[in-house]
């Protein structure tokens, strides 16, 4: 892999890569709708609108492996979430086909499967359970990354990131915590094992609150370093600053599946 595409480049994970993955391959262009205010010399940009064709044929051009963080990137009104996150995640996958990508790494989300218990154990072979219409687009995209995939042989991996940050921020994000590098290690397994066709890793790093069996990511070498637990007591008293959230606390999207809801309406 020389040529890397990474869309998103302005959101909060995008910047947080700009800076990890400076140097990690020879040329690294970085896409937004808006160049991120503290670009710096020498990384390459160039923007586009993703819900626009044209715009990503010019991105995708001569790229060898695209990570397409690029989106809205937590729920909005449909509209927001049919133009930024479903064309313009099928405009990502169609325009890297034509253009003869190899690889891609499709920053899904925890949200796609959100509606399961948090007391059931996931791992990548159960149904999808969105939480919200954005969850719907990240399954949107694991689905049409496996077309691609199946039809054209993309070699594309689905990475469900749990929450990227410096530190666990509550009790859920305890379970669902992606150190920054662990989250590199996963893009670069994507991008550069062998034996990759079509994945679905979960993006998290170690916890023993954990919810979901990421087997698969270590079948392919993947050995988090992040340990949520070393966090244990900040997050549970965070979590203890928060109003109580009864439907939320049960399911593992929290407020994404407590957004809105209103399933015993008509009962
Ligand atoms: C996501 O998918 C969002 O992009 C991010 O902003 C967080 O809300 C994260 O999930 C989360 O679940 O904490």
């Amino acid at each position: 892999m020389k040529n890397i595409l990474v869309t998103g480049a302005a959101g909060g994970v995008g910047t947080r890569l700009r800076s990890l993955m400076k140097g990690l391959y020879p040329s690294i262009l970085w896409s937004d709708i808006r160049k991120p205010d503290d670009l710096a010399a020498d990384e390459a940009f160039q923007a586009a609108d993703l819900s626009q064709m044209p715009q990503v044929e010019k991105i995708v051009a001569g790229v060898d492996g695209i990570v397409h963080l690029g989106g809205f990137s937590v729920e909005g009104p449909w509209d927001t979430i049919l133009q930024n996150n479903i064309v313009g995640t099928y405009n990502m996958f169609e325009a890297a086909y034509r253009a003869g990508v190899k690889r891609v790494v499709f920053a899904s989300s925890n949200h796609a499967v959100g509606f399961y218990p948090r007391d059931k154990r996931i791992g990548i072979n159960m149904p999808v359970r969105p939480d919200s219409r954005y969850g719907v687009s990240k399954a949107f995209g694991e689905a049409i990354g496996a077309l691609y995939a199946d039809k054209h042989g993309l070699r594309v991996t689905c990475l469900r990131i749990g929450n990227v940050g410096d530190v666990p921020l509550d009790q859920r994000r305890l379970a669902i915590w992606l150190k920054p590098e662990d989250l590199v290690q996963l893009i670069q397994i994507g991008l550069e094992h062998a034996d990759i066709k079509y994945e679905i890793f979960y993006g998290a790093s170690d916890s023993a609150a954990g919810w979901w069996d990421n087997s698969n990511a270590r079948r392919f070498g993947y050995r988090p370093l992040g340990k949520a637990d070393e966090f244990h007591d900040q997050a549970m008293a965070a979590q203890a600053k928060l109003p109580p959230d009864p439907i939320g606390d049960l399911f593992q999207g929290g407020p994404f599946s407590s957004n809105e809801y209103d399933a015993g309406r008509n009962s």
